[in-house]
């Protein structure tokens, strides 16, 4: 039996991640696909639970080397219990999120070494790496208004623009170092003017 695709979507807040997801999902379903969705941090009970510990507001200063041992360690359990036998077993799983966030958010917004991430990564995932990471881009300050506009901000939510700065370079930094696996979209559009853009790039890297 053929391995599934592991396939996920990236970008800072406000950049439409949820919103395209399910558009990505019904593009790869025309394509005879069998789908599963998830996210990260999350995706099991126990990796949920991590998420939950990890977006609250909380007085107390939370370490970035804590946050980023979180990040895997809800990684650790949703790619043992979820995305792996998935995968194995022929479904191609379709991931809000991944490690390129915690490059992203961990590396570029809060300051940690590639190198420690990159440790724990070859630690927690081995070999294992997205097939596809499709990169919604935003002008962070339309991104922070976009999200914004939803109500209650989450811990991440709450970080000035010069942090969603850092993060959206450090997503440059990491389609740089590998072009082939990414397609990188320009968000900032209507979703009418986006979503043929995004079924595009999708069929042009199934096909190659
Ligand atoms: N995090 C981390 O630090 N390290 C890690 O390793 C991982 C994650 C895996 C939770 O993730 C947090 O975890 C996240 C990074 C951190 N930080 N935060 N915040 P999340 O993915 O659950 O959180 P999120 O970024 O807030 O995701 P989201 O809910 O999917 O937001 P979104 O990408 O902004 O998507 P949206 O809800 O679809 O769009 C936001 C609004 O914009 C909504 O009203 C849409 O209607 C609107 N929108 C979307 N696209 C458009 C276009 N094209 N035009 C106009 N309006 C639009």
């Amino acid at each position: 039996m053929n391995r599934g695709l592991f396939i996920t979507v990236e970008g800072i807040e406000g950049a439409g991640k949820t919103t395209n997801l399910e558009f990505v999902r019904s593009v790869l379903q025309e394509q005879g696909m069998n789908v599963v969705t998830t996210r990260e941090p999350g995706g099991t009970p126990l990796a949920e639970e991590i998420r939950e510990m990890l977006l609250a507001p909380r007085e107390e200063q939370v370490s970035a080397k804590a946050e980023l041992l979180m990040m895997f360690a809800a990684r650790a359990q949703h790619l043992e219990q979820k995305v792996m036998p998935l995968i194995k077993s022929g479904v191609h799983v379709l991931s809000d999120r991944f490690t390129d966030a915690t490059y992203a958010y961990q590396g570029g917004g809060r300051g940690l070494s590639w190198d420690l991430i990159q440790r724990l990564e070859n630690i927690v995932q081995e070999e294992f790496r997205p097939d596809l990471t499709l990169l919604l881009c935003v002008n962070p300050e339309v991104g922070i208004a976009r999200a914004r506009k939803r109500g209650a901000l989450d811990r991440f939510e709450q970080e000035k623009l010069e942090f969603y700065i850092r993060v959206q370079d450090a997503y440059m930094k990491r389609v740089a170092e590998s072009p082939e696996r990414f397609c990188v979209i320009n968000a900032q559009e209507p979703l009418e003017v986006i979503q043929p853009q995004i079924r595009q790039a999708l069929l042009t890297k199934l096909s190659n």
